[in-house]
């Protein structure tokens, strides 16, 4: 397969494109590097420092054998990806290129602008230049659970059939998302099933939970191939944070009550699933909605793990409730769908007391590097 990976710089990103240069797939690689400019804004870098990407193409190269081809550009600059499809001709696009935190989005009005104005616009202009490039291939876009929110009612995959006044109809699952980057997905998701429909392009809109871990086969190879971690209050996710926390001896930052629940998965997962939906593509006009999580956990339950798992290396944790700086329901029902990846194949790794022990002891290992300055939440949704 040719497999164009958008973002192929980011936490995500690169390991996928190792994965699928790794079992022979011919790999294109785009990324604007803007996510290390938005660290540089707002001061804030991973634990680790991450080579650039074309070191890390040249030592995969030099290890593997295998060219990973790289092209550096902004997909906002519709003759950039115009050109970059018309060149390598995938067959399946995995797009990751996105502004990816809630928290940066809520920042301001001008980041709230900018990520709406890159997620959106760089998302239509890669389905304009599909349709006039690669009208048949396959376009695995990367959403999120968040575009549901939390509503009291069981969350389906994508589509909901829903009967009015004695009709009956199936729409997309009414969003309720809590941030304007959550928002952004959602018109993603709306623009993707236009073209969809109109064009007959073929799409798999995968809704992501919370992402966790760093290791996957191939970072595992060389310390230069490793991904990013990040810990700090606008780019880290919540157990990335808590590990971090827990290493040094801070308090958990719980926020609000600690009951808002969310589907995670471990990062070699996100990948087992974005394998499966290029291996098994949706059809032309189709718009396919998976739900990828493993598992659910209230910010209670990673918290209570957590502090387990530092206790088992001999270090005591405490929890600091925070007054929460975001406006989201902090005790609520959550039952989310997601058997569709379970049906293609997917066999997730959990969350054990192993990898949790395992994740907690590599940050361990690096934690003179932490910066105790970027973790206590300084944007606030409300003010
Ligand atoms: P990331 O910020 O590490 O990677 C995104 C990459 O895309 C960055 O390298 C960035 O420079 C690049 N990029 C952004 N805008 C671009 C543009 N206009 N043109 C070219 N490149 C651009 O983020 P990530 O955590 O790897 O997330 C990848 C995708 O997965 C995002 O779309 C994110 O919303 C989604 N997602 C992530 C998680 C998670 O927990 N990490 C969960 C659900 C969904
Ligand atoms: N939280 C805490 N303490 C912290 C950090 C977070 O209690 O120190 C809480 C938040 O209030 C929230 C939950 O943990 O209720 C999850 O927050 P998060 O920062 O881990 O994740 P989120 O902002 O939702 O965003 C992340 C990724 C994003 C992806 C999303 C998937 O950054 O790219 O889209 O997870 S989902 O949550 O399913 O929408």
């Amino acid at each position: 397969m040719r497999v164009l990976i958008i973002g192929g710089d980011g936490y995500l990103g690169w390991p996928t494109a190792m994965h699928f240069s790794n079992r022979g797939d011919a790999v294109c690689v785009v990324d604007s590097f803007d996510k290390r400019r938005w660290e540089l804004e707002e001061g804030v870098e991973p634990l680790l420092a991450i080579p650039t990407l074309q070191n890390r193409v040249r030592e995969w190269k030099r290890l593997t054998g295998r060219d990973i081809d790289l092209r550096v550009g902004d997909i906002c600059n519709q003759r950039f990806i115009y050109k970059v499809l018309e060149t390598f001709q995938p067959d399946a696009i995995v797009h990751y290129g996105e502004q990816p935190s809630a928290p940066y989005s809520m920042h301001s009005r001008e980041t709230a602008v900018y990520t709406q104005v890159n997620n959106v616009v760089g998302t239509l202009n890669l389905l304009f230049a599909m349709r006039r490039h690669v009208p048949k291939a396959h376009l695995v876009k990367l959403g999120t659970m968040g575009e549901y929110g939390t509503p009291n009612i069981a969350i389906e995959e994508g589509w909901i059939t829903i009967e009015h006044e004695g009709r009956k109809d199936t729409v997309l699952y009414p969003k309720k998302p809590g941030s304007f980057y959550h928002l952004s997905k959602v018109h993603d998701s709306a623009n993707i099933e236009f073209a969809c429909r109109i064009w007959g392009v073929a799409a798999t809109d995968l809704n992501q939970g919370v992402v966790y871990g760093i290791r996957t086969p191939e970072t595992e190879m060389a310390p230069v191939l490793r991904t990013s971690f990040h810990y700090d209050h606008i780019f880290g996710t919540v157990l990335n944070r808590f590990l971090v926390q827990a290493a040094i001896g801070e308090p958990l930052t719980v926020y609000g009550k600690g009951g808002q629940t969310r589907g995670f998965l471990d990062i070699r997962d996100t990948i087992q699933c974005v394998t499966l939906a290029c291996d098994n593509p949706a059809k032309s006009g189709e718009f396919r909605v998976l739900n990828q999580f493993t598992e659910q956990f209230s910010v209670n339950d990673l918290a209570g793990k957590v502090v387990a798992a530092a206790r088992r290396a001999s270090i005591d944790v405490t929890v600091r409730n925070l007054p929460n700086p975001r406006v989201e329901l902090e005790s609520h029902f959550y039952e989310a769908k997601h058997s569709k990846l379970l049906d293609l194949g997917l066999k997730p790794h959990l969350l054990t007391d192993e990898s949790i022990d395992a994740m907690f002891e590599s940050v361990r290992r690096h934690v003179e590097k932490v910066d105790r300055q970027i973790i206590q939440p300084t944007i606030k949704w409300a003010q």
